[in-house]
């Protein structure tokens, strides 16, 4: 399979330039490295949240109002579960407990993550290859100031609240990345990266925190192109903005350059930003200024040509 694009992504921001990316690229051409940190192990359950965002996605089965789990989605199980006083916190959705179950059968009978995800892929009729970041375990470790928290600890549980201080990718130092990103990232016909417009502390550091990753990117000249998460000084979704404050960062387009610094290329900023453009560049990065907001399916696929059509100077 020759790929020639390589996007990085979290969940739901991350998910919806995926998608735009598979509808305009030709099946087998993209590779998408989904982040694993926010998996967890919950009732005896595998669940990998940005693998599924990515699923429903790109199936046109996501929630669109909660960013997670399936479109039209009941919850028979869930009010059975309080009804004995089970762990309730964390909602499975009846339909979107498929997926779970499944994962954690085939995982069980000894696939790797990766098998297991490529057979998803297939059922669902993904017309790209979904891999994740590593076949081993990896866990976001937010710091705050209510203690070190697992990733979905601090985001359901804890709604976000606590005071981020620092991040970590528990046992990223023992994963070995998967086989398919790092081919992909050394193969001939790659054109272009992409860093999706996902969270960079929760969903794409963890993937640069797999060893090997960030070697890859530095070692071809394929130029790395992010897509700013931040909005007018927003995050569109989810605890960026917040996070970025409790770092003492501006929540920015050019704190995003920062973040990313040399390993960055390209810098997509939405129109509403235009006035960043000549900080970032002082940066040492190229900036394109285009819609980053994805409202619809038309804007994820006017993103990713947007995003295709990017050239290093
Ligand atoms: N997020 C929530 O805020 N509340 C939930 O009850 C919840 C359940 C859930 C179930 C399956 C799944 O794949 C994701 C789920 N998420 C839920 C989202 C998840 O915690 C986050 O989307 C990611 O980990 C962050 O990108």
């Amino acid at each position: 399979m020759s790929v020639s694009v390589v996007a990085f992504s979290g969940g739901v921001g991350g998910a919806k330039l995926a998608s735009g990316l598979s509808r305009v690229l030709e099946p087998g051409k993209l590779l998408v490295a989904a982040n694993t940190g926010d998996d967890f192990s919950h009732m005896g359950l595998h669940i990998s949240p940005d693998i599924d965002s990515i699923f429903y996605a790109v199936t046109d089965l996501n929630n669109t109002e909660t960013g997670w789990g399936r479109t039209g989605e009941t919850w028979n199980f869930m009010a059975a579960l309080k009804g004995f006083g089970g762990e309730d916190w964390f909602n499975l959705g009846d339909s979107d407990l498929a997926m779970h179950v499944l994962r954690t059968h085939w995982l069980q009978q000894g696939q790797s993550l990766s098998e297991v995800t490529q057979n998803f892929c297939q059922a669902l009729n993904v017309p790209f290859n979904l891999a994740p970041m590593s076949n081993d375990p990896v866990t976001t470790m937010i710091d705050t100031d209510k203690g070190t928290l697992p990733m979905q600890d601090y985001f359901v549980r804890e709604h976000c609240e606590p005071v981020a201080k620092k991040f970590s990718y528990k046992d990223a130092n023992e994963a070995s990345a998967n086989s398919d990103i790092l081919s992909a990232l050394s193969g001939d016909d790659l054109q272009t990266i992409v860093l999706c417009p996902s969270n960079p502390y929760l969903s794409i550091d963890p993937i640069l925190a797999v060893p090997g990753i960030v070697e890859a990117l530095k070692a071809t000249d394929v130029p790395v192109i992010a897509v700013s998460p931040i909005v007018g000084g927003l995050a569109l979704k989810g605890p960026l903005g917040k996070i970025m404050g409790e770092l003492g960062l501006e929540p920015s387009s050019l704190s995003i350059a920062k973040h990313y610094g040399d390993l960055l290329d390209v810098l997509v900023i939405d129109e509403g930003d235009a006035h960043e453009a000549e900080a970032i560049e002082a940066l040492g990065s190229q900036v394109c200024i285009a819609p980053t907001i994805m409202k619809t399916i038309d804007d994820q696929r006017a993103l990713a040509n947007v995003v295709l059509a990017i050239t290093k100077k």
